[in-house]
């Protein structure tokens, strides 16, 4: 864990191109341990976790004045390898801890990191509530279509057909459009990307981050090592591959395209992943207005009891 005080504050930083060194943005942001890495090799969190020390460098963010709250699941580490403050909490809490940290300290910039089963699954209640309130956290949620840490079994973003620990002939049931559910639940700003978009994955997520409210990005993150490999891709580039091939920009689809709903079949590889910037809308934020409702109400219980 780390903790602010190791942090040496940056200069002013204010970059709009990715051209920071990679071994200055490490040192700035990443605290990698030397042994006991967690990630399996070529595992998609690492590229992911590189797009958000490039966001945080895109923005000029001091990591000190920078928060992160979590729960459990193979993309856990990721934030204990990062110098920013991190809460570690209960599976699928992460939301509701994003959102105490906001109240507390407006002045902070939060992140919710989690995984797909994290986010959707047993925290889904306080992402919807979170997204309903608007209130200004990024939530980065890691997809990688199960459940990673347990072994592989199925979630709510699971394709439909796809094989996992516990869905051998195929999983039975629809998936999640969790950008879907994310603007129906009240987001203000949802994107989506994958590890196999760097640059794209970026700038997704320092626009979130950079975003006054609640922002969503569904970042696609190959778990070769269980969904990969049980589908017929058990290696990391099978999967980028995979990505590659089958992902759209959103600048070239159909709006009514932007939400289908992945279905997969080994023999049907022709999934679309439409990605970008699905959604943006103005909306208040919930930290100013709950403080201007205090204001009025400690005004007015002045004016009551003088
Ligand atoms: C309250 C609670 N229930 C269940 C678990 C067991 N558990 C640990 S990680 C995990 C799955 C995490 O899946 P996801 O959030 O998608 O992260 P991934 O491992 O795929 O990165 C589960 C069910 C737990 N740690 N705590
Ligand atoms: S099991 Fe999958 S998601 Fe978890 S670290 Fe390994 S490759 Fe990554
Ligand atoms: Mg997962």
């Amino acid at each position: 864990m780390n903790t602010i005080t190791e942090v040496q504050p940056p200069q002013a930083r204010k970059r709009k191109q990715i051209e920071t060194p990679m071994d200055d943005m490490i040192q700035m942001y990443a605290d990698v341990p030397e042994k006991n890495f967690r990630y399996c090799p070529g595992c998609g969190l690492g590229m992911a976790q590189s797009a958000i020390m490039r966001a945080f460098d895109r923005l000029g963010l001091d990591p000190s004045k920078v928060a992160t709250a979590g729960g459990s699941g193979c993309y856990s580490p990721l934030a204990h390898y990062l110098k920013s403050s991190h809460i570690h909490g209960s599976h699928g809490r992460a939301c509701a801890y994003a959102t105490g940290l906001k109240m507390a300290r407006p002045e902070l910039t939060v992140l919710a990191l989690q995984g797909d089963g994290d986010c959707l699954s047993i925290g889904g209640n306080h992402f919807i509530h979170a997204a309903r309130r608007n209130i200004d956290i990024s939530v980065i949620c890691f997809n990688n279509f199960g459940f990673g840490d347990t072994g592989g079994q199925f979630g709510p973003t699971t394709p439909k057909g796809s094989v996992t620990e516990t869905s051998n002939a195929g999983m039975p049931e629809a998936a999640f459009d969790a950008c879907k559910l994310a603007i129906g639940a009240g987001a203000t700003y949802v994107a989506r990307s994958t590890v196999a978009h760097p640059a794209h994955l970026t700038k997704m997520i320092a626009d979130a981050i950079a975003w006054k409210g609640f922002a969503f990005v569904e970042v696609l993150q190959n778990c070769h090592v269980f969904w990969g490999k049980r589908n017929g891709m058990p290696q990391a580039m099978d999967m980028l591959k995979y990505f590659k091939d089958n992902s759209v920009r959103n600048t070239d689809t159909p709006q009514e395209e932007w939400f289908d709903i992945p279905t997969y079949a080994v023999d049907e590889k022709n999934m679309k992943f439409v990605l970008g910037v699905l959604h943006k809308e103005a909306r208040n934020e919930f930290g100013e207005d709950y403080d201007k409702l205090r204001q009025r109400a400690m005004a007015q219980a002045v004016g009551v009891s003088g």
